[in-house]
């Protein structure tokens, strides 16, 4: 049989803890190709934390027919107008789809096909999202507190950061006067 251990506490919409939990902080400094204004991302404090991720990896990477979960939580904030989000990424194996629920906050799930077709999903606390295969996925805090969503995805999924630091996506989304905008990236 395999020992698969399990987190001590799992608690949605709080933290997800226990001793096999991997954590990720990504801070501005870790963000230097994701946000479009140059001149606001050197102004800003390179110590503050954008989002932090905490997941259970119950199998190892790669394995075919598991499954991975985790929490990610994005604080509130822009970098000049763009509101703080993820890297975002492509599964590194194209095909594996993922979920996403909002566990609390507001944002926007920003999805981008293979043709650079990019579109926005509201994410609202109890908001269920399907993420294809082949759809590049980030996600913006648009709300004043901070946004915590539950993912699922497949552990032989990977990911693939590299074509997004590079090109981003063809849209951003920024703080109108109104609300949030998904203009063109410029
Ligand atoms: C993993 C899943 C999420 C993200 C997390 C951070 O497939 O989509 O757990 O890893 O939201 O985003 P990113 O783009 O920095 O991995
Ligand atoms: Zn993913």
């Amino acid at each position: 049989m395999t020992d698969i251990s399990t987190p001590e506490v799992l608690t949605l919409g709080t933290e997800l803890t226990g001793k096999d939990i991997e954590r990720i902080d990504r801070k501005i400094k870790d963000l230097a190709d994701i946000f479009s204004d140059r001149q606001a991302y050197l102004e800003m404090d390179k110590s503050r934390v954008v989002y932090e991720v905490a997941s259970f990896l119950p199998v190892e990477q790669g394995t075919t027919g598991g499954l991975f979960y985790g929490i990610t939580k994005i604080m509130p904030g822009t970098v000049g107008d763009e509101y703080f989000m993820t890297k975002g990424h492509f599964h590194r194996k194209r095909d594996r789809a993922e979920i996403y629920t909002t566990i609390s906050g507001e944002g926007m799930l920003i999805l981008m096909d293979e043709q650079r077709n990019t579109w926005v999903e509201k994410m609202e606390p109890g908001s269920v999202h399907y993420i294809p295969g082949h759809v590049a996925h980030r996600t913006a805090n648009t709300g004043e507190g901070v946004l915590v969503f539950w993912a699922v995805w497949p552990s032989d999924a990977g990911h693939d950061y590299e074509i997004i630091s590079e090109n981003g996506f063809s849209k951003i989304l920024v703080k109108g006067k109104n609300g949030p905008l998904l203009i063109d990236r410029q």
